[in-house]
């Protein structure tokens, strides 16, 4: 039998873009931050995917000095991967969701690969009480934004960070993004081996089914060959369940409350390593073992913990 790769898991601590704060234990303040993100660690998250927010209401920051406040308490507690999000929010240009990777040269980055729809508005008739006065409007207009990733921000950002040798989290929410990396791939903007992130359920993406994972993994078969490695998020009530297929087709998974909230159907998660906890246990139990942050340097070809710059 074919020995098995090592499993990656990934856990995004606090999402920005699309996670109202509406579960008490999604953090939003730096020290909650830099608690949870050093917890997933110990339970076996290997990189650690960063937003930051503002520890006043919860809204998104994509402003450095508020990373600034929990990436070197993780770094000092932790050996995992530091991958910052240039997501931003839906209404900040590349430019300032840039602005902290080149700050903080980390190892990862997230890189989004294409402009679409990208709503959580079905969420506003869900709730009566918001905890903070910004939530209701900024998830109930959510219709009518564009997560504007174009090819000229793409290439944008990919020639502001190259210098940084940070490796991308390709976040590919569809199939047509994979077309659009192997563009990027073939002008040089990206090096192999490249780490794609595929995402399922998200309103204005592809659906959370398997037949979808599987179509996504054989085009990206078709596209990269051997120059690529993956790892998939299914968001809300799909993140589990997608996550294990993945771990069965021998990819990597992300889990984290910035793409579920939730343990189980309808029971809210404690905290995110909670969610690392129930992936590594599944993963382990169906005969996988995960990676160490060093085997997912390796395995990603990352420039190293000690070339960041924070
Ligand atoms: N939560 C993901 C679906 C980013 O950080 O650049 C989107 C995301 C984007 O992770
Ligand atoms: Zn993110």
């Amino acid at each position: 039998m074919a020995k098995r790769n090592k499993t990656v898991i990934t856990c995004a601590i606090t999402g920005a873009i699309h996670t109202p704060t509406m579960s008490d234990a999604l953090p939003y303040k730096e020290d909650d931050i830099a608690q949870q993100a050093i917890a997933a660690a110990e339970a076996g998250a290997s990189v650690l995917h960063l937003h930051a927010r503002n520890p006043k209401d919860g809204s998104v920051s994509i402003d450095p000095e508020t990373f600034s406040r929990f990436l070197p308490r993780i770094k000092q507690s932790t050996d995992a991967v530091i991958n910052i999000s240039t997501g931003g929010s839906l209404k900040n240009t590349i430019e300032e969701r840039i602005a902290p990777a080149l700050r903080f040269s980390p190892e990862m980055c997230s890189m989004n690969m294409g402009s679409m729809n990208f709503s959580f508005h079905p969420l506003a008739g869900r709730y009566d009480e918001w905890k903070f006065d910004w939530e209701k409007d900024y998830v109930a207009n959510s219709d009518t934004y564009i997560f504007r990733n174009t090819f000229a921000d793409i290439k944008n950002a990919a020639t502001q960070l190259a210098p940084h040798g940070i490796k991308f989290e390709h976040e590919c929410y569809d199939v047509g993004h994979l077309y659009n990396l192997k563009f990027c791939l073939d002008i040089g903007l990206f090096k192999a081996p490249i780490f794609i992130q595929f995402i399922f359920g998200i309103l204005g993406g592809i659906g959370p089914d398997v037949d979808n994972l599987i179509f996504m993994k054989r085009t990206a078969d078709r596209l990269f060959g051997d120059d690529y490695r993956w790892s998939v998020l299914g968001a809300g009530g799909a993140q589990m369940p997608l996550a294990t297929t993945a771990s069965q087709m021998g990819g990597n998974v992300r889990v984290g409350l910035e793409d579920s909230l939730f343990i189980s159907r309808g029971k809210l998660a404690e905290n995110n390593a909670q969610q690392v906890t129930k992936i590594r246990r599944i993963v382990e139990d169906l005969g996988c073992e995960i990676a160490s942050p060093d085997e997912a340097r390796e395995m990603l070809a990352l420039k190293g913990g000690d070339r960041v710059e924070f």
